[in-house]
C-alpha cells in the first residue's frame, strides 16, 4: 500500500489564497508609508519656504521709506525686485516660490507662498483694522499645493 500522498488542490488553492492576502497586506502597507512620507517631505519643503518668507520681511520696514503709509500694497513701479515695505508683499502669490533674496525657486514650482499682511488691533490679534490702522502687522503665509493650502503660518511685527 503506498502511504505517500501529495497536496490536494484545494490545499494547494488554500496556501496560494493565504500568500496572495500576504502580499496585498503588504504591498499596502507600503503604499500608505510612501503616502506618509511625501506628505512629511511636502511639510519639510513648506517650512523652509515659510521661513524663506520670514527673513525677507524681517529686512523691510513697515512703511514705504518714501511714500510712508500713504499706500497698503506695492507702490506705483515697484515689483518684487523693489519691494520695500511689508504691505508691499500684501496678496502676492509666489509659485515657483521665492527664497529671503528673491530668487525664483524654480525647481520648487508646484509649492506657492501666498502672502496676506493686515493691520490688527493691538487689543485684539485676530481683529483686523483698517490698513495702517495700527502699530501691529500680522504677516500670513500660506504653502499651496495643487489648490489646497497645506501648511501656514503667522507672525507680528510692529512699526517699532
Ligand atoms: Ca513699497
Amino acid at each position: 500500500m503506498n502511504t505517500q500522498r501529495g497536496f490536494t488542490l484545494i490545499e494547494v488553492l488554500m496556501a496560494v489564497i493565504i500568500i496572495g492576502l500576504a502580499i496585498a497586506g503588504l504591498v499596502g502597507a507600503n503604499r500608505a508609508y510612501t503616502m506618509a512620507n511625501g506628505t512629511g517631505w511636502d511639510l519639510t519643503r513648506s517650512e523652509f519656504l515659510i521661513e524663506q518668507i520670514r527673513e525677507l520681511t524681517m529686512t523691510l520696514p513697515v512703511a514705504d521709506p518714501q511714500s510712508g503709509q500713504i499706500t497698503f500694497g506695492p507702490e506705483s513701479g515697484e515689483t518684487l525686485a523693489s519691494y520695500d515695505d511689508l504691505d508691499d508683499l500684501d496678496g502676492c502669490l509666489f509659485d515657483p516660490p521665492i527664497d529671503a533674496r528673491r530668487n525664483r525657486l524654480t525647481y520648487m514650482a508646484g509649492l506657492g507662498q501666498m502672502i496676506t499682511v493686515c493691520n490688527v488691533d493691538p487689543k485684539d490679534l485676530d481683529k483686523i483694522v483698517a490698513d495702517h490702522g495700527s502699530d501691529f502687522v500680522r504677516i500670513t503665509v500660506q504653502i499651496i499645493k495643487a489648490g489646497k493650502v497645506i501648511d501656514s503660518c503667522t507672525w507680528l511685527r510692529t512699526r517699532y
